[in-house]
């Protein structure tokens, strides 16, 4: 017994030994970093949305750079890996970019760090840090604009309001400042709304929809914008969801069979508040006539 008991304190000795030198390694090692992806494609669309990378160093230069960055980002999440989606060369300025997300255009690629434009392949990347890269759209002007919201990720709840403010890199002669994106228009999960930034970018927008990632972003009719991306979690508000049912129920009479589903729900687990049942009761007897609502109460009570 004796035996077992020391052979197994060797084993933890040993053990934890091992862990504790596998975490220093770690917290003092500087070979890999995660990074959040964002690239929109060469027709300006998103095709990875704060997609969490591990970025190692491919080059073996000692360095975790942009290029290395975009290297692991198109071994990750590119059909074919990097070797079909990603190519960079040493150009005349350093490394520069060949191919992006499988697009070869001759060089029209743009990148920024944590919202800051990049000017070459060789910047640092570190953990936590969001990189954005994207295909230029316009291979004339070069219009493609790089904009950002204030956030990248928010909770809320349905019906909620959100005060956003978009940007933009603004040149200046003490380096890149930021300003306002006037006059864009707000898309909901790819649905425009009828939300516009103002002169300063603000806007101010409702969260009707719930649900896990809903995708906020811009468009603009009078510029090209790398749509910016914000991932918003927003949790369901049960009177919200009843209010939309509601109204749905007003205009058409197909959805009749869900609406009634619904409401049996909401007047079931609402059952200890008389006032809330009774006003469901009474919208439904307004729409489906009074034997419907009879035969509902009737339910309604053997439930009870
Ligand atoms: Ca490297």
């Amino acid at each position: 017994m004796k035996k077992v008991i020391a052979i197994t304190s060797a084993f933890i000795l040993s053990c934890s030994a091992m862990c504790i030198s596998a975490v220093s390694a770690e917290s003092e090692s500087n070979d890999s970093a995660s990074v959040y992806f964002t690239i929109a494609d060469k027709d300006g669309k998103l095709v990875a949305i704060q997609e969490k990378v591990e970025v190692t160093d491919i080059n073996n230069d000692g360095e975790l750079t942009l290029d290395d960055a975009f290297y692991c980002a198109h071994e990750a999440l590119y059909e074919g890996g990097a070797e079909a989606g990603y190519k960079s060369s040493i150009g005349s300025y350093g490394p520069m970019i060949d191919k992006l997300w499988g697009a070869e255009n001759g060089g029209g690629y743009g990148f920024a760090v944590n919202n800051i434009m990049s000017n070459g392949l060789g910047d640092p990347v570190a953990d936590g840090d969001y990189v954005d890269g994207f295909v230029y759209t316009d291979l004339l002007k070069w219009s493609d604009l790089y904009c950002w919201f204030n956030i990248r990720n928010g909770e809320a709840k349905q019906g909620d309001e959100l005060e956003l403010t978009l940007k933009k890199p603004v040149y200046g002669n003490d380096g890149v400042g930021e300003g306002p994106v006037e006059g864009a228009t707000i898309t909901v999960n790819g649905e425009k709304t009828e939300y516009v930034t103002d002169a300063e970018g603000k806007v101010t927008i409702k969260l009707d929809e719930a649900g896990e990632d809903i995708l906020i972003s811009a468009t603009s009719d009078t510029e090209t914008l790398v749509p910016p991306a914000l991932l918003m979690n927003v949790e369901a508000d049960e009177d919200v969801t009843t209010t939309t049912t509601t109204t749905t129920t007003t205009s058409t009479t197909t959805t009749t069979t869900t609406t009634t589903s619904t409401k049996t729900k909401k007047a079931t687990t609402t059952a200890n508040s008389p006032k809330t049942g009774d006003s469901g009761l009474g919208s439904v007897a307004v729409i489906f006539g009074a034997s419907v609502a009879a035969a509902f109460a009737f339910r309604r009570k053997e439930n009870d």
